[in-house]
């Protein structure tokens, strides 16, 4: 019986895989490039195909507007590609970070012009998310003041609302808009959305179309996120999850590398949902994660398989006996049933999971057997010499 509740919950977890994870990327002290790193668009949804094929659960990728589509070229033509890579185009991310109109803020700005200049991208991308059929326009925003005293913090909340309530009228009645909180960076002394709450509150004022999109690394080391999650879940405002690790910041490191037992508590509080309401919730399970050092393909099925194993495990946690022991507060029994079901080997029902789709039963081993790696880099190193790339030219 239990057997079965796994498999069915095992088709619920489709995680949608960052476009900017197979791009060679860095941290501010430098980028070590890799031979076999994605050059194009298309090369980031053939990598992530491969990494659909053999995981059998990555349907989708999310793109960054200034980063995938190419000024000018037909958004749809990009959506073909996916598709001929065996994707489709996931969550839309604007880029509200990196233009020199935002050095003191995109939404927040005291600029007038540089808020308008915003909230265009903003719209813009809702409009491209629907040409090519996507439903989530996903935001984070690098937003905040690096001194005190450099802006009014609750001029700014203000200037948040009007420019995000002017995007959300834009929204395609299918769309729903993700407001991404983070506690710093890359600003110094305050961020405009350092938490849940902020990030709520806003969404609570646009409508039901706006939900908050919970960072797995971005928060801070005490902070409690299955709660946050189990909060987020109860009041119908979790939008989703961008699933990294982090051991000191927002270090996107692979899932659970660092705190698995985290991750699974996590994923117990959506199964404990699923299993009150009888149906799991519509939100969105999103990799953000770009590896400067692991080989990025191999990192992105590691960090697959590690969210299908907690996943897993967490669908194993008996809710009846959890339930009877908490009536009773009959606390070393109740946290062992989490306990038994985080120690239990999931691997066996993961392997029949992947049989009957039939897909390899260890993804990792089946793309390196797959000869891909050596492929593309071969490839792209002689498509790189024949363009004149160099690699430190390649964008996220
Ligand atoms: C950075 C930000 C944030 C955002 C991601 C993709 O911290 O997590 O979602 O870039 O734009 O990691
Ligand atoms: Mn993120
Ligand atoms: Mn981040």
């Amino acid at each position: 019986m239990q057997t079965d509740v796994v498999l069915h919950s095992l088709d619920q977890l489709q995680i949608e895989l960052p476009s900017w994870g197979f791009a060679d990327t860095g941290t501010r002290f430098g980028k070590f490039f890799q031979a076999g790193s994605a050059i194009d668009t298309a090369d980031k949804f053939a990598d992530a195909g491969m990494v659909n094929k053999v995981t059998g659960c990555c349907p989708s990728v999310a793109v960054h507007v200034l980063w995938d589509f190419p000024k000018g070229q037909d958004p749809r033509e990009v959506s073909v590609i996916a598709e001929k890579s065996g994707v489709r185009i996931g969550s839309i991310n604007p880029n509200l970070f990196q233009d020199q109109a935002y050095k003191l803020g995109s939404f927040g700005n005291p600029d007038a012009e540089a808020r308008a200049q915003a909230v265009a991208h903003g719209i813009e991308c809702s409009k491209l998310g629907e040409a090519v059929g996507s439903n989530l326009i996903s935001y984070w925003f690098a937003d905040g003041t690096n001194y005190p005293g450099q802006d009014s913090i609750r001029a700014r909340k203000r200037r948040f609302e009007r420019c995000l309530k002017a995007c959300y009228d834009e929204l395609a009645s299918e769309q729903t808009m993700l407001v991404e909180y983070k506690p710093f960076e890359p600003a110094f002394y305050h961020t405009d959305i350092a938490d849940w709450g902020m990030s709520y509150a806003l969404c609570k004022k646009l409508g039901d179309q706006a939900k908050v999109l919970v960072d797995t690394g971005h928060h801070y080391n005490a902070q409690n996120i299955e709660q946050i999650v189990a909060w987020l879940l109860d009041e119908k405002m979790l939008g989703g999850f961008h699933f990294n690790d982090r051991r000191y910041a927002d270090d996107d490191l692979t899932l659970g590398s660092i705190d698995p037992y985290q991750i699974f508590r996590i994923f117990n509080e959506i199964h404990a949902y699923a299993a009150e309401t009888g149906s799991y919730p519509d939100i969105a399970y999103m990799v953000d994660q770009s590896h400067n050092l692991k080989p990025k393909i191999e990192a992105m099925i590691q960090t697959v398989m590690t969210a299908q194993d907690l996943w897993a495990k967490a669908a194993l946690v008996d809710r009846e006996k959890l339930s009877t022991h908490q009536q009773k507060g009959e606390i070393v029994d109740a946290e062992n049933v989490l306990k038994d079901a985080y120690n239990t080997d999931v691997r066996p029902i993961l392997e029949e999971w992947r049989s009957g789709k039939g897909i390899a039963a260890n993804p990792l081993l089946a793309y390196r057997e797959s000869g891909y790696a050596d492929q593309i880099e071969a490839e792209r190193t002689k498509r790189r010499q024949e363009l004149g790339l160099s690699q430190d030219s390649s964008y996220a």
